[in-house]
């Protein structure tokens, strides 16, 4: 068997390359994008090398290599007898179609032609699931600082403007935790994230190290362990808990709590991609009080649907968000996403299910930090 690698610019001049050198009963065994250094090392080429051999034992039997599109080659089996044939078609088969994909996933990464250290930083941004408006401005600055640099940066160098460059785009919106400059702290936002935990954590903070006179109310109802789960945490913490039904009973806890420094509500979690929740939310609570309201989102949960209920929670002019649950996951473009689209920034983030340790109370910084944690050479 004869074996060769060759080198082209894409798969049309290998396929003339191959059949020029080996014939048209050439196989190819592999393929994959190569990169090479152009104008002072900054713009990488990318090339195909392909490797294809010739059995010349078995030449009326192999099969005959055409090309596709451009892109990926095709097999067409000329006349075969006998199972060893039908296996190795079959394995032929197998590795074009995973030489097909290979290729198509090359292709669908759109930072190949960037130099190897911005690319990096860019490919991890996307796994990150950062907007691709976001990496390819962030692309765009890096290269061009490059290019203004006297001598060739560092990772290190190159990681930092990156970071500022983020930074810059975070830091216009207002950061870090409840203000307390209002008398009620209101927590929103959909089922399970988060909400019941994080106003316990936050009521500890402001009870056992200021020694804050603190009363809760729920509207959440809907649940009938919610209210139990209030007043387990209500219990612990020495404070009392009043339930509301309807817009009386919240005018009435207003009037009883009077003497409280602050009042923290809890309230349900329920399907807000419906607008007709946010209406209910309304129906019960008093938005025009003398209330900071932080809209409380899951890092589980999909972007896409997140953005749906903020548009839907922004009758209620939240002041800012909490991000919950960053325990279970490495992702964390979406934060910078929302902060970006939304110009809202981000109160607290949350990491774990301990009263009241896992609370961090947030800034543009941190959130940048968490991003390219992950961002080594
Ligand atoms: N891993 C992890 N779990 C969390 C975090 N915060 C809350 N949880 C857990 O998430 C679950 C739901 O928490 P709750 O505080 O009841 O959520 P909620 O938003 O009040 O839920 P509903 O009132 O039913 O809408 C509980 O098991 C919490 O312990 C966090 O930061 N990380
Ligand atoms: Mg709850």
């Amino acid at each position: 068997m004869k074996v060769k690698k060759f080198v082209a610019i894409n798969m049309t001049e290998a396929m003339k390359q191959i059949r020029q050198e080996l014939g048209d009963e050439a196989v190819i065994l592999n393929s994959k994008v190569i990169h090479s250094r152009g104008w002072l090392g900054l713009i990488k080429k990318k090339k195909l090398e392909v490797i294809a051999a010739l059995d010349s034992e078995n030449a009326q039997n192999q099969l005959i290599v055409k090309e596709k599109k451009q892109i990926a080659p095709i097999i067409t089996p000329q006349e075969t007898t006998g199972s060893k044939m039908k296996n190795d078609l079959h394995e032929e088969i197998s590795e074009l179609k995973r030489m097909v994909h290979q290729v198509s996933m090359n292709q669908a990464i759109p930072y190949q032609d960037l130099p190897e250290p911005i690319q990096l930083i860019c490919e991890n941004l996307h796994e990150q699931e950062v907007d691709s408006e976001i990496i390819s401005s962030l692309s765009s600055e890096l290269l061009q600082k490059w290019r203004k640099s006297h001598v060739e940066p560092s990772f290190q160098q190159i990681t930092e403007w990156g970071k500022q460059y983020l930074f810059n785009r975070l830091s216009h919106v207002a950061y870090g935790g409840f203000s307390f400059e209002k008398k009620f702290i209101n927590l929103v936002g959909p089922t399970g994230v988060g909400k019941t935990t994080t106003l316990a954590k936050v009521a500890a903070g402001e009870i056992l190290e200021k020694g804050k006179k603190i009363a809760f109310i729920t509207t959440d109802t809907y649940r009938i362990a919610a209210i139990e789960q209030l007043k387990t945490y209500a219990n612990l913490l020495n404070v009392p808990v009043e339930v509301v039904y309807k817009l009386e009973d919240f005018q009435k806890a207003v009037e009883q709590y009077k003497e409280y420094d602050h009042i923290f509500i809890d309230t349900a979690g329920r399907n807000y991609r419906e607008i007709k929740y946010i209406n209910e939310l309304q129906n019960l609570i008093d938005f025009k009080e003398n209330m900071e309201t932080l809209l409380t989102l899951s890092l589980s949960m999909k972007e896409k649907d997140i953005q749906i209920i903020i548009e839907n929670f922004k009758s209620i002019n939240f002041n800012k968000f909490i991000f919950t649950k960053l325990d279970e996951t490495s992702t964390y473009g979406s934060i910078i996403n929302l902060v970006i689209k939304n110009n809202k920034g981000v109160a607290y983030l949350t990491n774990g299910q301990d009263v009241p340790d896992d609370l961090v109370e947030c800034n543009a910084q941190i959130l940048i930090n968490n991003l390219f944690a992950g961002i080594k050479k």
